[in-house]
């Protein structure tokens, strides 16, 4: 096991580290940002290290920095959290060229993974549905309209090197295709300093379900039971949960069967997740694979009563896969982010904590790392809390759910747990009745009324 762990991170995932560290034995070093001198992550580290100012580009993305920090204060190992360097190959390199243990996969998966179409061809070779649409890198528009004739309208450009939905572009017809592939192009080379754009046929009325994956790098993997995430705005996940209302028991096992051997098939080791689109016919293709520990994992822990974190640690040191084969979920999990920012308008809202009470009981976990008068910095992501329910069933965790949310009390900024509590209130939600369209029409009906 590790002796000291570094933490390339903020906010709750850092706590969330600094805890499964502790319970392994390790200690933890916490790297921060001028302005991060008083977070929590500060505080409740063994040690701390200034990694340089407020902008992430010169602290928590500055690779040499980090390095150093290591060095300087002799850790072993360093977990990058999500975000900031977690999916960058270059990084989990040079971590092991220093000779620091990268907690994650090696480089050469976090590399063919960020390479949206290599990986999505590379999947299919794994055995994985994959979208119908282009075999590689469209070159220019008129390929694309090639293409987009032979699969059929709409499709969809997306940027190789993206993920997550940044430089996507829908096109109805091929009048307008030659226009959105040059602002599709644009906004890649912007975004990621690549132009390079694949082909897909797109599929309205979807749902988006992952499927966690965790291998020891040594032929042992295990899949476990889907997310849906399908509940989110601008591509940002807003509530997920596990299991997916969605998914029948037969097409699960089928779906965990096909990844858990595509994992196989790479020798996956780490945590992963294996994201997909389901029609509404019920078929699942396969669209992208973060090789990180995502925001949503504790919906997955809830379910099965694991410590995913741990498990990622103690792979990263060499272990092997120490979860069984017949670990069986149980009841269903629902996780609600807790955003600073305003309900109605989605402007982030930073500031001083006024005041803030947390909901607690069976059944509850929040993780964050926000506390009382803490000044939320205006500098990252509006992410406050994570509040998750675990019931028996699906209609008791959204009980559970809607109570802890109206027990939670924060004053000083605004968040939206308004929000989430009409979403839990919806008649279609309680129904299990949504798809990756629900946001974008119940926003559309609250705005008309
Ligand atoms: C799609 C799609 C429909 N068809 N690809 C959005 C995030 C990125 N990971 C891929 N995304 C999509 N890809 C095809 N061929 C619809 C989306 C999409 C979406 C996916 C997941 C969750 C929410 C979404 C909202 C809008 C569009």
């Amino acid at each position: 096991m590790f002796s000291k762990i570094l933490i390339a991170n903020r906010g709750e995932i850092a706590l969330r580290i600094i805890r499964a560290a502790r319970e392994l034995g390790a200690k933890t070093v916490a790297v921060y940002s001028e302005v991060d001198n008083n977070s929590l992550h500060t505080l409740l580290a063994d040690e701390k290290i200034c990694i340089g100012p407020a902008k992430a580009s010169e602290s928590y993305l500055n690779i040499p920095n980090i390095l150093s920090a290591a060095e300087i204060t002799k850790a072993d190992a360093i977990h990058p959290g999500y975000g900031f360097l977690a999916e960058n190959p270059r990084f989990a390199e040079v971590c092991e060229t220093s000779g620091i243990s990268f907690i994650g996969p090696p480089a050469s998966i976090i590399r063919l993974m960020g390479d949206k179409n290599r990986a999505r061809q590379e999947m299919a070779k794994a055995k994985l549905p994959i979208i119908p649409g282009s075999d590689n890198v469209v070159e220019d528009a008129s390929e694309a309209k090639r293409i987009a004739q032979k699969i059929g309208y709409p499709v969809i450009l997306k940027a190789a090197a993206g993920g997550g939905g940044k430089g996507m572009r829908i096109v109805r017809s091929a009048a307008n295709l030659e226009e959105q592939f040059s602002i599709a192009q644009n906004e890649a080379k912007a975004a990621f300093g690549d132009h390079s754009l694949y082909l897909e046929k797109y599929l309205s009325g979807a749902h988006h379900i992952e499927i966690q994956v965790i291998g020891d790098g040594r032929g042992n993997v295990l899949a476990l039971t889907e997310r849906e995430c399908s509940i989110q705005r601008k591509y940002q996940k807003l509530l997920e949960e596990s299991p997916s209302p969605f998914i029948d028991e037969k097409y699960r096992r089928k779906m965990i069967k096909v990844v858990e051997e595509a994992a196989q098939f790479m020798a996956y080791k780490s945590l992963g997740t294996f994201e997909f689109l389901v029609d509404e016919r019920k078929k699942f293709y396969f669209m992208e694979a973060n090789t990180r520990v995502q925001v949503e994992h504790p919906i997955t822990e809830m379910v099965y009563s694991i410590d995913m974190v741990k498990e990622q640690i103690k792979i990263a040191a060499g272990a092997r896969l120490s979860f069984s084969r017949s670990l069986q979920p149980s009841g269903h999990a629902i996780e609600c982010r807790i955003n600073a920012e305003d309900a109605e308008n989605f402007v982030p809202s930073a500031g001083k904590l006024d005041f803030l009470v947390f909901p607690g009981g069976e059944g509850i976990r929040v993780d964050s790392a926000a506390y009382c008068n803490w000044v939320i910095p205006s500098d990252y992501d509006s992410l406050l809390a994570k509040v998750v329910a675990k019931a028996p069933t699906r209609l008791e965790a959204i009980r559970k759910i809607r109570t802890a949310l109206e027990m939670t009390t924060i004053v000083g900024i605004k968040t939206n747990i308004p929000l989430h509590l009409s979403i839990l209130s919806n008649s279609d939600f309680i129904r299990g009745n949504y798809d990756i369209q629900f946001m974008d029409k119940f926003l559309d009906r609250k705005k008309n009324q």
